[in-house]
Parts: structure tokens; sequence; C-alpha cells
């Protein structure tokens, strides 16, 4: 694995590829003999070989070999950066308490903080660098990262600049999202409205003057924060111009989805209790449904998100690992396409377009990424699989072949590699 500075250029014709440059929820499309040319980091032409502009014939050829090959991955919801680890909660949910119980019992989000507290910025660095690694080798080439281990300006400061730092070091897209609203830190127990005022007074606005904040996400539930505080934190956002988005209906239905909806929100995610006024708020505003597989699968939950009345709607899905650890310690974007199918019953086309083009729409990157877009900067994947649905048949493969991120050559598997 190969980080930001050191890798090698992919300018040059790739040719010989099976492209599905633009995986779409209907079907995967795939153009046999296509070719991507990648000119100065960017993708400056793509389409069918025999078709290539004879402007491009001298530059360096990169022989794809027939391999498939798709956008990069966006893993568009992950909580990647924080202190310790929490696997004595797995063991008191297996023995039968329910993720609130640990919430209440001192354990959950709370724990996180006191380690993430505890960290210097150099050790969440190294820690979320190892867990970033493992995911930008299944070819992830974009990835959000929130804060809300924090709960204190200078703790939430920290993860949002390991955030940045990450990007840097891993020449990696990197969106930041503020999510100071996350729980209620010990320190204010009782006083939730303080809190809040604080986090819209204080905290985001300096973060936000700092540029370590690219859109503001609330914990919108009974264990946590009212409607009407997270329209309070919706509000201050408003003020400084950032977009929204939402953990909604995760164990509730708190009408968290048709407020963010109201703000524009780029996403509501989680939404297993969401109800048809919700998905209708949804679609009018155009916000994209993150299916978090990972979560759900952890807490053992039985309420599955209502994915036809979504996909009736029109309501663009994604999905993603909502890394995190607590309720999904998940390093595997391509296995949470797989249980996207298996336990939500998406379509395989579906489930890729959740980790692409609907990913990148979650954090407003879709003229970006998600797709193979000329004059952007080239992030694809060579994939070891005949077949499209590879991506979401296997799981516990590691099938990345080649993967081409911000321009430049990441992984070649040595088996391939000659
Ligand atoms: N929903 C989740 O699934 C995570 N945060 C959230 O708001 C859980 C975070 C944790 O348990 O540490
Ligand atoms: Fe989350």
């Amino acid at each position: 694995m190969q980080s930001g500075s050191g890798a090698p250029s992919a300018d040059g014709i790739w040719h010989s590829l099976r492209l599905l440059s633009h995986p779409g929820a209907e079907a995967l499309d795939v153009l046999d003999d296509g070719v991507i040319v990648v000119q100065d980091g960017s993708v400056a032409w793509t389409g069918l070989g025999s078709d290539l502009p004879s402007r491009y014939a001298a530059l360096p050829r990169h022989d794809g070999g027939g391999a498939l090959a798709t956008p990069g991955l966006v893993d568009c919801h992950t909580h990647l950066v924080y202190g310790g680890q929490r696997a004595n909660e797995f063991a008191m949910r297996l023995a039968g308490a329910s993720y609130e119980e640990v919430a209440r019992a001192g354990g959950g989000i709370v724990s996180t903080v006191r380690a993430t507290r505890d960290a210097s910025e150099d050790e969440l660095f190294a820690s979320s660098a190892r867990r970033l690694q493992t995911l930008l080798a299944e070819g992830v080439c974009a990835i959000e990262v929130k804060s809300g281990y924090g709960l204190a300006l200078e703790h939430e400061r920290k993860q949002l600049r390991v955030a940045r730092r990450l990007a840097d070091a891993f020449g990696v897209t990197v969106k930041t999202t503020f999510l100071g609203a996350h729980a209620l830190p010990p320190e204010y127990t009782g006083r939730s409205a303080e809190y809040i005022r604080m986090v819209c007074e204080i905290m985001l606005p300096a973060l936000a003057r700092e540029g370590l904040v690219d859109a503001v996400d609330v914990f919108c539930e009974k264990i946590a924060f009212s409607l009407d505080e997270t329209e309070q934190v919706f509000r201050a956002a408003q003020a400084l111009g950032l977009p929204v988005k939402l953990h909604a209906e995760q164990l509730s239905d708190m009408d968290g989805a048709a407020l963010a909806a109201r703000y524009g929100a780029l996403s509501c995610d989680h939404i297993e209790h969401l109800s048809a006024k919700g998905i209708e708020a949804m679609r009018q505003a155009g916000t994209v449904a993150v299916l978090l597989p990972g979560a759900f699968y952890t807490l053992r939950d039985t309420q599955v998100p209502p994915i036809s009345a979504l996909r009736q709607a029109g309501v663009p899905m994604a999905v993603s690992t909502d890394h995190n650890p607590g309720t999904s310690p998940a390093l595997s974007l391509l296995l949470m396409v797989n249980m996207a199918c298996t336990l939500f019953r998406l379509t395989v086309p579906e489930a890729v377009a959740g980790v692409t083009q609907h990913a990148a729409r979650a954090l407003g990157l879709q003229h970006s990424h998600g797709a193979i877009i000329v004059g952007q900067a080239a992030n694809f994947v060579l994939w070891n699989l005949q077949d499209p649905a590879e991506l979401a048949y296997w799981f516990g493969q590691r099938p990345a072949r080649t993967i081409v991120r911000q321009g430049k050559i990441r992984i070649i598997d040595s088996t391939e590699a000659s």
C-alpha cells in the first residue's frame, strides 16, 4: 500500500477494460473494449477503444487484460477517527444487553469519548490510518469522516484535524462532518440545552472558521438529541452555509428525516424506522437514503429499512460501513454491499450504485466521484472479477487488482503485476 506522495503516476491509456463507468441502480452496463485516458492525473477521455482519438496515441499504455473496471468506491458514512475499542460491549450484548442498556450503563459512545479525549492527535492519526488503509485496499477512493467522539472543542478539533491529515497522507478524498451533537458529554449531564447551545454558538462556528467542517450531522434519537435540538443545530449549520445530514430513525421514528429534508439534507442515514411521510419529504428534497447494514447486523436489528417504498419513490439509496467502534466495527465496504443485498434485499445494481454514484451524492461529490468523469481526478479500480455481480457476491475477498486514486497507481495485486 502506497501513501500520498511516492505513488507512480497513472497517466496514459488504460485499455482492454470491461468498463462500468457510471454504475446505475437499474442495470450495470459494461462496455467491452473500454478505455480510460488519464492525463495529468485526470480523466481526459473514456469510451470504446475503437473510438480512441489519435491525439492520445503517443501516451504510455496500461493493458487492462480484460479486467472489469469501475469507479473508485465511496464510503459515505464513517466514524473512522477515535480512540480505543469496545469489544467488551460486544460481549455484553451477546449476554443480552441492548444498545440502549449498554449506553445507560456508562458504556457506548461516552466510553469512546473518554478514550478519544485521552489520545493525542498523533495517536489518533496512527490508529485511524491503519483502519483507513484497510478500506483503501478494497478500492475506496473517497470517504466521509465524522467527529463526535470529542464532544468538546479541542477534542472535536483533534478528530477533524486527523481526518484532514489522512486525506493528505494517503491521497484520498476525505469529507469531514461535524457531529458535535452525537451524545451528551458526561460533564453536561442534565444540561442538554446548554450543551446544544455550546455546539451551535461556540464549537461549530470555531471549527467551520478553521476550515475543518464540510457538513453537519446530528444523532436524533431518544438516547441522543431531540427533534427540537436537531433543528437548532441545523439552523446553526445553515447560518454558516454548511450542508446537513442526519442519523435518522435508527432506533425509533423521531420524524427526523422530514426535518432534515426541510433543511435540504444531503442524506438521512440508518432510517430503519423511516415513515411514508419521511420518504416523501426525502424524495422532494433529493435527499439520499444511506443504508448501514453493518450496524443493523451488529445490533441484531430486525426492523429492515423500507427499501421497496424508497425504491418506488425513486429516492437514491447509498450503502456505507458506518465504521464505528460500537455498532459497526466494519472495515469492508464490499461486505456491506453483500449485506445490503442479503439483509435488505437490494438488487446488485442498486448496491453497487450505492457505493459509487449514490454514495458520492450523499457527500455532495456527484460531480467528481462515484463515476468515471472526464475532467476529474482519476479514481478507478480494476478488479480480478468477471461479472460486476461478483462485487456483491463474494465476501472476505480482496478482489481489487489495481487501484488508481487521485491519478496515481496505489496498489497492483502482486499475482497480476508483471
Ligand atoms: N449511530 C451509530 O450507529 C453510531 N453513532 C450513531 O449516531 C454508534 C456510535 C457508537 O456506538 O459509538
Ligand atoms: Fe453513524
